[in-house]
């Protein structure tokens, strides 16, 4: 992607890359993007804008150049300033918004923060081969009557990024997640376990195939997925929050059942589904579960950048 994309017939442009991670791109330097819903609607004020900082930081610590993306003013930004940061962290103005919302958002001029869809679509467009965040959506619990399943699948399924998470937030039916990501070829291994992760938990219950346990050993599956072309679809790395750092299972599992029976109560429906479950998990867990959110994102951030920097050195 150029450092701008102007639409056509000509008018301000509808998505920018900021000048640093223009140019360490235009090197082949390592980058990582972030996503900002996780920021905006996941995250608690006025703390998440300082998480977002830190979020960078720990890309900019394992040696990589991070990227979060938002859209601002109507504009898709693949690397915000600290102006921008604020605004998708502070404003009340600011829409969730997954791949099929971009074009609505930029058109009417708007704010957005990108879910792990709209992010991964955005990285990819500007080159970015690396994306950090907390857990990716999947298949709800109750899909068979709703039919929700997070529209970050089937952009996996159709996106070449490698998207570093703690597996699926447990308030998804994992089982079911894991048979949609095998159907639509998104390829899964587990950093050093073989057990998918349970976002704040590190074993869902659920084994996986696949296990590595170097970031040179991730950068080698990347190089191979694109020499077999089957780099058009992702690759989750699930990297599973530290037991030390988990929720203790007892009150994790507590907890998700007083949410789900809540949001089912309350009749939570579409995209405020995740935001209230994460919220009343921050909320009964009296902030125990955010430092866990916080926990995983930041080492989610890390091992992205270390897995972006192995990648750059062609290992
Ligand atoms: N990871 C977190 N917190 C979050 C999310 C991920 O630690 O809030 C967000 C991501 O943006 C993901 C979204 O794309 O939750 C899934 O929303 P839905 O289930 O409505 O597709
Ligand atoms: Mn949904």
């Amino acid at each position: 992607m150029p450092d701008a994309i102007v639409p056509d017939p000509p008018s301000t442009p509808v998505a920018l890359i900021a000048p640093e991670v223009a140019e360490a791109l235009a090197v082949g330097a390592p980058v990582v993007a972030l996503e900002s819903t996780l920021i905006s609607h996941g995250l608690p004020r006025p703390d998440n804008l300082e998480v977002a900082a830190r979020i960078e930081i720990a890309v900019r610590a394992a040696g990589a150049v991070p990227a979060t993306i938002a859209v601002v003013d109507g504009i898709a930004r693949i690397g915000l300033d600290h102006e921008a940061l604020d605004v998708i962290a502070s404003s009340d103005e600011v829409a969730k918004v997954s791949a099929r919302d971009l074009a609505v958002v930029a058109a009417r001029k708007g704010h957005g923060a990108t879910t792990v869809a709209a992010t991964a679509h955005l990285a990819a467009l500007a080159g970015i081969k690396v994306f950090a965040t907390g857990g990716i959506g999947g298949v709800h619990r109750d899909a068979a009557s709703s039919w929700d399943e997070s529209a970050d699948l089937q952009t996996l399924g159709r996106t070449g990024i490698t998207v570093v998470c703690a597996g699926v937030k447990s308030i998804l039916d994992v089982g079911a997640t894991l048979e949609r990501l095998e159907t639509i070829g998104v390829a899964v291994v587990g950093y050093g376990t073989d057990r998918f992760p349970g976002f704040y938990r590190p074993d869902s219950g659920h084994p996986i195939d696949w296990r590595v346990d170097t970031p040179e050993e991730v950068a080698g599956i990347m190089a191979a997925r694109t020499a077999l072309a089957t780099d058009r679809s992702a690759l989750v790395v699930a990297n599973p929050v530290a037991e030390d750092d988990a929720l203790p299972a007892a009150m994790h599992d507590r907890v998700l059942a007083e949410g789900l029976a809540l949001a089912e109560k309350v009749g939570v429906r579409g995209k405020d589904v995740t935001p209230f479950l994460l919220a009343h998990f921050h909320q009964a867990t009296a902030g125990a579960s955010l430092v866990v959110n916080v926990d995983l994102v930041l080492a989610n951030a890390s091992l992205a950048g270390h897995i972006a920097v192995a990648h750059a050195a062609g290992a």
